[in-house]
């Protein structure tokens, strides 16, 4: 858990900051974390993280562009060290917000780092999305909705889900857990196209990001617009979606073992595999995706798979990755896939 004084700290350093810079993972947990901190001040530029699994120091180059007076990290759970040496040599205070299991980032100076399995008493270790964090420094009811869309797709299901029904009765319901509200309400669904909409040319998304800084209700994005351009992004990428998804479902299982691997112009592993770990709850999901001599890795399980992952990605040269106790992503160079999956198979197994 973060403490109500960490809390009150960072809707602190959002509350002075005239011109905030927000740097978030590219997924819907990262948006959304941006979204409610971006819609409660009412000011600040954003944009999503795409390198993988470190922030680069190529970043520095929105640093020299907008002259930010605080920067905030959301949702990355590595960042380059020379990155953060630029930033600090700026004197722009660094405001950095994570739930990834990782070891606490060496070389904090000048940065307040957030992380709710990283606080000082042991016993409240807990690892809630960074949405729901920035949720808790601004709780603006008129965004619970959105608190609610980047909690879901972090398999994490806040305590609001009862008012939020109240609210829109239309767009959410009560769900026995997050994974049935990210599969079975609108709000689940909202998530969806946050995601897709993120996979895009860096001009649409940037002016969706925008669109949705001023989005007033689900409503507005079930709606079709000049602005609105998310669903079409939508119907577009949920074709290959969805073939992707039965061809999934017809994969070897093997040792409770779900492997899944595809190709194409597209990365979706993570998408993929949290379905996939909807629908078959009990099994380990791995989705690969191949490109050229490159791949993404996405497991799923309800066992605790970081270890093992973990300890398979250091016996790949080459190979980055890490997460949460049953979320893992990963890349790697593609020859090596097979090897890593019986590595981690074996430890997974021992
Ligand atoms: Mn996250």
């Amino acid at each position: 858990m973060l403490t109500v004084d960490q809390i009150s700290a960072i809707r602190r350093r959002l509350e002075e900051s005239q011109n905030p810079l927000f740097l978030f993972d590219n997924d819907t947990d990262g948006l959304c974390a941006f979204l409610l901190l971006r819609r409660f001040i009412d000011r600040g530029k954003g944009f999503p993280v795409k390198s993988f699994p470190e922030l680069k120091a190529s970043y520095a180059r929105k640093i020299d562009e907008l002259n930010p007076d605080c920067l905030f990290i959301l949702d990355k759970a590595m960042v380059s060290p020379d990155f953060l040496d630029i930033v600090r040599k700026k004197n722009i205070p660094i405001v950095w917000i994570d739930h990834h299991d990782v070891p606490v980032p060496s070389n904090l100076e000048g940065v307040e780092y957030f992380n709710p399995l990283r606080t000082l008493n042991s016993k409240h270790q807990s690892s809630e999305p960074t949405t729901y964090w920035a949720w808790l420094v601004t709780k603006r009811k008129e965004d619970m909705w959105i608190a609610m869309v980047g909690c879901l797709a972090d398999a994490y299901l806040p305590e609001f889900s009862e008012e939020l029904y109240f609210q829109y009765p239309d767009f959410w319901k009560q769900v026995k857990d997050a994974s049935d509200g990210r599969y079975k309400t609108q709000v689940g669904k909202i998530g969806m196209i946050f995601s897709f909409g993120l996979k895009d040319r860096t001009t649409n998304v940037i002016s969706s990001i925008k669109f949705l800084c001023s989005v007033k209700s689900p409503s507005d994005i079930f709606q079709e617009s000049a602005k609105n351009t998310l669903l079409e992004r939508f119907s577009f990428i949920n074709r290959k979606y969805q073939e992707l998804i039965s061809k999934a479902m017809n994969s070897p299982i093997e040792n409770n073992l779900l492997y899944f691997q595809y190709g194409g112009d597209m990365s979706m592993s993570a998408d993929i595999s949290d379905e996939l770990f909807h629908k078959f709850s009990d099994k380990t999901i791995i989705v690969c995706y191949i490109t050229g001599s490159k791949a993404n890795i996405s497991i799923r399980s309800k066992r605790d798979i970081l270890k093992p992952a973990t300890e398979a990605i250091k016996e790949i040269a080459g190979a980055t990755g890490g997460g949460h106790k049953n979320a893992v992503g990963s890349s790697m160079p593609a020859e090596d896939v097979l090897r890593f999956k019986e590595k981690f198979k074996k430890l997974l197994m021992s």
